[in-house]
């Protein structure tokens, strides 16, 4: 992409109401615009990244097993009324009236709907185990909007529901998505501590959150810091193998994290005090499991092997998509701006040219534009009139993790400089051999 053909529109000063990091990055680095409260059009890059955000959920969700699809996101009141969660949500669903009179309401989540598709397909335990999943937003009417993205009233979400025959099978599914998002998180550059909850509207007892740990935070987190040398890594997962699953949710789930709502002061005092800690998180994820909650109450059976109905057992599980982006920056940015993870990056490159005009170094960074297009980098190329202090600003405020800078002196030399946005560190080599070096730390993820 070429920046004079971008739609990215920058803000040089610091929006006044955004009072956290992200929230102000986002909207400086033309990623979002608020179109009411709580609300958000996702302008071309911010798009861009909660695309790739998505595929990467999509990539695990499919790996685990489990079936995407597709859910609306106005739905009818009459299930709500069925399960007794129209009542019981309160003022955070918005509820809407059609036409013809009907309740109708915009989903904040979809247990009750998955249910009724489920019941009307599924009748016996030899179509068991099964997950569906769908990326939708969702609405929730919160007191207190804020952050951006991070506590929208429109936000998209990843939700997924499991059914299985009985509860150790159900067990399996909790710990299969554990293992799943763990995965997910890694992917996207993050540390991610699951941590013992409470279940809230959704019901059951149990439910691990996924906290990413920031100052901005808004949940309070207790846990031994022995968790965060724990990573999944490259290991071979057998989503069908109940025993790794339940181990690696034992393997996290054994030191010590909760957040406030479960905290046991006993307990954490139990850990020896250098390593007990205490922060603020940002919640990117739940799972839950509540046996028969919503089977029972909406009448969802199957037969078992023992020729017997019996009510499914069921879970759901949650991904704040558009949440993660805020969480991500939060995590990862300094005083000039975004500092993208390599996974996550909505351009792989930046190319700097420093005398647009000139027929050598325009030449040379058409050249490289081209070619780095062709190798799978998706180069954001700055060809724009500007003084090249103003297009360094742009680059650093964007975020990409490398950048590479064209200038008539390093042409004379054949070299150009590759820089690293995180470490700072630049270094001067041909145009290939940069290219080379980018197509080698983009393989790999
Ligand atoms: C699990 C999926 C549920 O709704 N039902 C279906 C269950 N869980 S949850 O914890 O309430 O939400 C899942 C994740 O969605 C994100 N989230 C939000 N993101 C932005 N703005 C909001 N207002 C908001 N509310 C929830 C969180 O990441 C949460 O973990």
């Amino acid at each position: 992409m070429r920046l004079s053909k971008y739609f990215l529109p920058t803000l040089k000063e610091n929006p006044a109401d955004a009072q956290i990091a992200s929230h102000r990055l986002m909207l400086r680095a033309g990623m979002i615009r608020q179109a009411a409260s709580g609300i958000y059009s996702w302008l071309p890059m911010g798009f861009k990244v909660l695309r790739k955000l998505e595929n990467i959920v999509h990539e695990e969700q499919i790996r685990a097993g489990h079936n995407p699809m597709l859910m609306p996101t106005l739905q009818s009141a009459d299930l709500w009324r069925e399960s007794g969660r129209y009542d019981d949500y309160g003022k955070e669903m918005l509820r809407i009236t059609d036409r013809h009179g009907r309740d109708m309401l915009y989903g904040p989540t979809n247990e009750e709907l998955i249910t009724d598709i489920f019941r009307d397909s599924v009748q016996s335990h030899k179509d068991l185990p099964l997950t569906l999943y769908h990326i939708q937003w969702k609405f929730r009417d919160e007191v207190r909007p804020r952050f951006g993205v991070m506590r929208g009233r429109e936000f998209f979400m990843k939700d997924g529901y499991n059914f299985d025959v009985d509860k150790p099978s159900a067990m399996h599914a909790y710990n299969r998505h554990l293992v799943s998002y763990l995965r997910t998180y890694e992917r996207m550059g993050l540390k991610a501590i699951p941590m013992r909850a409470d279940s809230g509207p959704i019901g059951g007892d149990d439910t691990h959150e996924f906290l990413v740990l920031a100052d901005t935070g808004e949940s309070e987190v207790f846990y031994d810091k022995n968790i965060l040398d724990l990573h999944l890594g490259d290991r071979k997962i057998d989503y069908d193998d109940w025993d790794q699953c339940a181990g690696i949710m034992k393997e996290w789930t054994t030191p010590y994290a909760r957040t406030d709502e479960t905290h046991d002061e006993a307990k954490f005092n139990e850990i020896p005090e250098e390593r007990r800690m205490s922060s603020r998180g940002i919640e990117v994820g739940q799972i839950f499991y509540f046996g028969t909650k919503y089977s029972d109450a909406m009448n969802a059976k199957v037969v078992n092997s023992d020729n017997k109905e019996v009510p499914v057992h069921m879970g759901s599980h949650g991904i704040g998509v558009s949440r993660l982006i805020g969480a991500i920056i939060e995590a990862s940015h300094d005083d000039n701006g975004i500092i993208w993870p390599e996974a996550v990056t909505p351009f792989g490159v930046g190319i700097v040219n420093l005398k647009q005009g000139d027929d050598d170094t325009d030449g040379a960074c058409e050249a490289l534009y081209k070619s780095a297009t062709a190798l799978g980098l998706d180069p954001l190329y700055d060809d724009r009139k500007e003084r090249a202090g103003a297009k360094f600003a742009s680059m650093d405020l964007i975020g990409l993790p490398w950048r590479i800078t064209v200038g008539p002196r390093g042409l004379k030399n054949g070299v150009v400089e590759l820089t690293n946005r995180k470490s700072g560190e630049s270094e001067e080599m041909t145009a290939e051999l940069a290219l080379e070096k980018l197509a080698k730390v983009y393989a790999g993820i």
